[in-house]
């Protein structure tokens, strides 16, 4: 049956429009109680999730989680886990849950236990980091490594990048470096830091045939052997693959490559291979918790109930706001410089997945299905685009995370920055009223008059939702923890919503695209295009020097 016509649907559709679309945040807060009914602390993990200031009641949760049951979540999670092959239009297992495995259990995919495999790779990735690290492994001039350059785009580098910037704190090896744009602007500007007699390339990329990490893996390979020779090759690249030919095609002895499979998605796949500049920058060890950390959040998500799972309370908020309040966008905010990058490395992971429209019998979907999702480290959003969330015409739901104790500690920066975690959501939540705007406004001394005019602009409505994560610490375990719990989040709405959340044929059109339009820049072919792509190629040929 049509998601939207089920019994589950229709009564949250009621529901909504009886009640839950004029109650105001303010009212549930009448409960004092709310806070520990809609809240969840996952003590191994050091992870609280505070979920009350969401426009949601009992009914709704249960309404809610009606609709997870009639999902068959159940059955698809014991699908995922166990190696089945559920993205169904590339015939793959989607297993980055097997690379974090750290229980004994064995994982089959046609037949063949991935565990022997997966264990193998990361004990290789174990001696690399250690002998790089240590100095055991030298450039071709016999000089340590100090610079390690991650080659890779989309799934090959937006995760690693991530994760390195999010453990700086704990880097003691070797500097990162990450290049992924085709713009030449990108690889110009980090080799023109580098010694090559110092530095190794890391060419990540799961089919070995993308245009801008080819690219890019050519001209640094062309300075490297313009520098140090062909045969400093060996000891200045490795590569991270499932593709052995094109490896070897490329020149890199396929004994330096750190191999990963089908079945990692490539927007899931930093617990791989593809997480070898991660294990660089902070060690195998810490890599393994990194890993520790997500495997723990696999368990939390397999084994709790519903009512106490952040995954799928985090996925059923997002559809309450995407599917009933027609909310166009969702923001992810971290109080924490170290997660920066947490938000962009979230859009690929979110949207690419659930950004598709052709639900399991491949028709056309009539309801709203991937969030859109957006955001930059607080404070620093709060002096830009915030504004909107308070006081525009938009619903925009926000997911707050902080960090209780950061690794970091200087002065009171931290205090301060927590403050604003705190007041953010409780004024996005209860805004100000027309009284208290009018009575700050007096208390100010301001004119009768001004007061007139000023009031409706001071006045914010509130009942804005947001989620608030805080943990304990932000240490690999916790950061691992948190990865997944997004992760398990984008899969329980892919099932809800019906699509195949691990392809993404969008990207492989992109990938073909550019191709047609190369000779014809190059001027080795004209090809015919609509009038107004014609006329931009065209100008360009005519103003290039
Ligand atoms: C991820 C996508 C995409 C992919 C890049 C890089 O899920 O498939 O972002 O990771 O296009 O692909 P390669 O690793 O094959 O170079």
């Amino acid at each position: 049956m049509e998601l939207i016509q089920t019994k589950e649907w229709k009564s949250l559709q009621n529901h909504y429009e009886q009640k839950m679309k004029s109650v105001h945040l303010r009212d549930l807060f009448k409960d004092n109680d709310r806070f520990n009914k809609y809240s969840i602390r996952l003590e191994n993990l050091g992870i609280l999730f505070d979920y009350s200031k969401n426009i949601i009641d009992e009914e709704t949760k249960k309404l809610l989680l009606d609709l997870v049951k009639a999902s068959d979540l159940k059955t698809w999670t014991e699908k995922i886990f166990s190696g089945e092959k559920i993205n169904w239009t590339e015939k793959r297992a989607v297993l980055h849950s097997a690379l974090r495995n750290m229980s004994d259990n064995s994982v089959f995919v046609d037949g063949k236990d991935v565990m022997i495999d997966i264990k193998n790779v990361l004990a290789k990735m174990e001696k690399f980091t250690d002998d790089l690290r240590s100095g055991k492994w030298l450039g071709a001039t016999g000089k340590k490594i100090k610079s390690v350059v991650n080659i890779g785009i989309g799934g090959s580098d937006l995760g690693p990048r991530m994760v390195c910037e999010a453990l700086k704190y704990y880097a003691d090896g070797p500097a990162v470096y990450f290049v992924s744009n085709v713009d030449g602007a990108d690889i110009y500007e980090v080799l023109k830091k580098l010694d090559p007699e110092t530095s190794l390339f890391i060419v990540a990329s799961k089919t070995f045939t993308t245009q801008e990490t080819m690219t890019n893996a050519n001209t640094a390979r062309k300075w490297l052997v313009e520098k140090l020779g062909e045969n400093a090759i060996k000891n200045h690249f490795v590569a991270l693959s499932t593709n052995k030919e094109k490896v070897a095609e490329f020149g890199i002895d396929t004994n330096n490559m750190f191999e990963f499979w089908n079945f990692v998605g490539g927007r899931y796949s930093l617990w791989s291979a593809i997480g070898l500049p991660i294990a660089c920058a902070v060690g195998f060890n810490k890599f393994k918790e990194l890993l520790t950390g997500a495997y723990e959040m696999d368990m939390h998500f397999k084994t709790a109930p519903i009512e106490q799972n952040i995954p799928v309370i985090m996925a059923v908020l997002g559809i309450w706001y995407n599917n009933f309040f027609n909310a166009q966008s969702y923001t992810v905010l971290p109080y924490s410089q170290y997660l920066h990058r947490f938000t962009a490395f979230l859009q690929q992971s979110d949207m690419e997945s659930n950004g598709k429209t052709i639900n399991r019998n491949g028709e056309k979907v009539n309801y709203q299905t991937g969030q859109v999702l957006w955001g930059e480290p607080g404070t620093n959003g709060q002096h830009s685009f915030y504004q909107l969330i308070h006081q525009g015409t938009k619903m925009i739901p926000c997911d707050f995370i902080g960090i209780v104790n950061p690794p970091e500690k200087i002065g009171d920066h931290h205090e301060k920055l927590l403050s604003n975690f705190f007041a953010q959501p409780e004024a996005l939540a209860f805004g100000l009223t027309k009284e208290q705007a009018i009575e700050a406004l007096k208390a100010s001394g301001t004119s009768e008059e001004d007061i007139r005019m000023l009031t409706p602009h001071k006045i914010f409505e509130g009942n804005k939702p947001t989620n608030s994560i805080l943990l304990d610490e932000l240490t690999p375990k916790t950061l691992g923890a948190l990865i997944a719990m997004y992760e398990h989040k984008i899969f329980v709405q892919g099932i809800i919503w019906q699509v195949n959340s691990y392809d993404q044929w969008g990207v492989e059109l992109g990938k073909k695209l550019a191709n047609v339009i190369l000779p014809e820049l190059k001027q080795e072919k004209e090809n015919v295009h609509d009038c107004s792509t014609s006329s931009l190629i065209k100008h360009y040929n005519k103003i290039k020097k």
